[in-house]
C-alpha cells in the first residue's frame, strides 16, 4: 500500500467508529444447554382449588362432651373452641368444623363418623364445598 493512503488508512481507523464484525445466528437458549429459558408472565392465573366444609349435624342423643372431644381431636380445635361450635351445632342444627381440600375433608368425615360408630353415637357429619 502507498505510504500517503496508509497514513488516510490509519487517520480513519483512529477517527471513525470501529466497523462492527459479523455476530454469530441468535440462537434460542436451550435448557439441555444448560441456558436460562424466561417464560413470560401469564395474564391470568390458575384459579384455587375448590376447598371442601366439613359440616357437624346435630341430634339428640350424641352426648356434648362427646362431640367437644371429636373437635378436638379431628379438627384441631382447643376446648373453648370446640365447645363454641358444638353449642353452636346444638342450636342451629349443623355448623362448620373446618375447612379443607376435597380429599382431607373427607378423610375428616371419615374419622368422625367411624370414631361416633364405634362409641355408639348417631353423630353424623358431611362435607359440602364451601358456596354450597
Ligand atoms: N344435641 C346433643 C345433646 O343435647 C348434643 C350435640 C351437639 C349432638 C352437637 C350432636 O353435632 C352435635 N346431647
Amino acid at each position: 500500500m502507498h505510504s500517503d493512503a496508509l497514513i488516510a488508512r490509519i487517520k480513519s481507523m483512529a477517527t471513525q467508529n470501529p466497523i462492527k464484525p459479523p455476530q454469530p445466528p441468535q440462537t434460542v437458549p436451550d435448557r439441555d444447554a444448560g441456558g436460562t429459558v424466561v417464560l413470560e408472565r401469564r395474564t391470568q392465573k390458575v384459579a384455587p382449588p375448590q376447598m371442601y366444609q366439613v359440616v357437624m349435624l346435630n341430634d339428640d342423643y350424641t352426648p356434648m362432651e362427646f362431640v367437644v372431644v371429636v373437635i378436638q381431636e379431628f379438627f384441631g380445635k382447643d376446648m373453648e373452641a370446640a365447645t363454641q361450635i358444638m353449642l353452636k351445632i346444638h342450636l342451629d342444627g349443623k355448623g362448620v368444623c373446618g375447612v379443607y381440600s376435597k380429599d382431607v375433608a373427607a378423610t375428616k368425615v371419615d374419622q368422625v363418623l367411624e370414631a361416633a360408630h364405634k362409641a355408639g353415637h348417631p353423630l353424623k357429619c358431611i362435607s359440602e364445598p364451601v358456596d354450597f
